[in-house]
């Protein structure tokens, strides 16, 4: 869990007030021309089986089909004391509030990126198992997830 220096945030910070910027432009631009709203879905969540018996991370992909953007605010789940939303800036891995899922795009975690982080595991994830994590969204409300637990070196891109 290394912690950025100083000088890292507020770079990234910059960086993420010009891009979310220009997000605001084109949310209102579709809002104006009657855009759908966004339109969330979930591919390919999976959990490695953690090392830990406290730590836990977890990787998926949110699509969206819709002309507005949505953001990622909150996660929760039962099978741990609290899931925070991190991301990995320049080898370093940084707690956000938020994250969002672009208009037409998708937000993707995967290992070395952006990950769920589970932390105080009441329920060790253990290799054949299910979490359920409940996404929180600013405008498309809750989506339910089922994590299946898979082994701590797997590769979605192969799925093995
Ligand atoms: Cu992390």
């Amino acid at each position: 869990m290394r912690r950025p220096t100083t000088a890292v945030p507020l770079a990234v910070t910059a960086l993420a007030g010009a891009v979310l910027l220009t997000g605001c432009g084109g949310s209102a631009s579709g809002a104006e021309s009657g855009g759908s709203g966004p339109e969330l879905s979930v591919t390919s969540p999976y959990i490695p089986e953690p090392v830990s018996d406290s730590m836990a991370a977890g990787f998926l992909t949110i699509e969206n089909k819709g002309d507005a953007a949505d953001q990622l605010t909150s996660v929760t789940s039962d099978a741990a004391g609290s899931v925070t939303l991190h991301r990995t800036d320049g080898g370093a891995m940084e707690q956000v509030d938020r994250l969002t899922v672009p208009a037409h795009g998708r937000l993707v975690f995967r290992s070395g990126g952006n990950h769920l982080m589970f932390d105080r595991l009441t329920t060790k994830p253990v290799q054949g198992r299910t979490i359920t994590v409940e996404l929180h969204f600013a405008t498309s409300g809750d989506l339910k997830v089922r994590m299946p637990v898979k082994p701590a070196t797997y590769n979605p891109a192969t799925g093995h």
